[in-house]
């Protein structure tokens, strides 16, 4: 990213209860933060001298530290992710770079601090059309699984998570004998076309060792596309909308739950978790 100026917050010392152990939590300790908001485009106060045109450091100061203060993660890496979305979503920059540092951390030996950097830049914005993905798994560490997928997908520059549903644990359908799946429905935008869209989704199948093997049979994880905006296909190797999208109560619950109409019942879906995925504002790779 180009970068042409920068607004930097020096060795801000805060108290909060960060810390692994139960006495960090209950004593808590000094933090200190630097800060730097990244702009891409040139701050208009440097010819206008109007704080209107800039970021106020004083604003970025009493945000940092009411965060901070009030902060109970165990990590300081947490610390820093969390200053870092605050900070992206509260000013116009187009990437901060947060640096926590715990001179008092609990080690014997001499040292100045421990301390964690991360650099977080805007996502890009793009104009994309809302899909409605399914994800389920019955293999493996299902959860960790669907939580994965959504990672990879969201990481794409064209593809942005913008919803995700609650995951469901339901009886399997087709082939009933295999284990339950853990279901969800994820609503996405993107500016890819549908074909680039379902390779991407096959590719991270395939990442998490998705094996075609029998039809409807047990699997990591499926990925399926069950509507796109304003979009029907009938081609060989993709069908928009998914045509069995109505017989199956696992994709129409979590469905109607992330379009947010009413949500029926079915005996062979069981509510599992709500709020299953964080999303996160890890910097976009091709
Ligand atoms: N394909 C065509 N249209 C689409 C679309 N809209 N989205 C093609 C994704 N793929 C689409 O899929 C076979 C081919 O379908 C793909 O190569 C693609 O070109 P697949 O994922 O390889 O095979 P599959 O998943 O075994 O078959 P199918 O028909 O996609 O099965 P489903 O519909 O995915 O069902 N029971 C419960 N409770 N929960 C489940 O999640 N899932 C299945 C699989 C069966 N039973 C289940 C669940
Ligand atoms: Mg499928």
């Amino acid at each position: 990213m180009k970068t042409l100026d920068t607004i930097h917050l020096k060795d801000l010392r805060f108290f909060s209860h960060v810390g692994v152990f139960p006495e960090e939590k209950a004593d808590g300790q000094y933090f200190n933060l630097d800060i730097d908001l990244f702009f891409a485009e040139p701050l208009k106060a440097v010819d206008s001298d109007l704080l209107e045109e800039s970021v106020s450091y004083a604003d970025v100061y009493d945000l940092v530290e009411a965060l901070v203060s009030g902060a109970r993660y165990d990590l300081i890496e947490r610390l820093a992710g969390a200053v870092a979305d605050l900070l992206l979503d509260h000013f116009p920059c187009s990437a901060v770079r947060v640096t926590v540092k715990k001179p008092e951390a609990p080690i014997d030996g001499e040292f100045a601090y421990m301390g964690v950097t991360i650099m977080r830049e805007r996502k890009p914005v793009f104009e994309g059309k809302t899909v409605y993905l399914g994800l389920g798994g019955n293999l493996g560490e299902r959860e960790a699984t669907l939580r994965q997928a959504l990672i990879d997908l969201d990481r794409h520059v064209k593809v942005k998570v913008e919803a995700v549903s609650s995951l469901y644990e339901t009886k399997a359908w087709g082939v009933t004998d295999q284990p339950d799946f853990l279901n969800a429905v994820a609503k996405i935008s993107t500016s890819l076309d549908p074909f680039a869209l379902l390779q991407v989704l096959q590719t991270i199948e395939k990442r998490h060792g998705r094996v075609r093997e029998v039809r409807w049979g047990a699997r990591t994880l499926d990925l399926d596309i069950l509507e796109i905006e304003e979009t029907t296909i009938a081609a060989p190797t993709l069908e928009v909308p998914h045509p069995r999208i109505k017989e199956r109560a696992f994709v129409m619950i979590p469905l109607a739950e992330v379009k947010g109409e009413p949500v029926g019942s079915d005996p062979e879906v069981r509510f599992y978790k709500k709020d299953w995925y964080c999303p996160s504002q890890e910097r976009k790779v091709e």
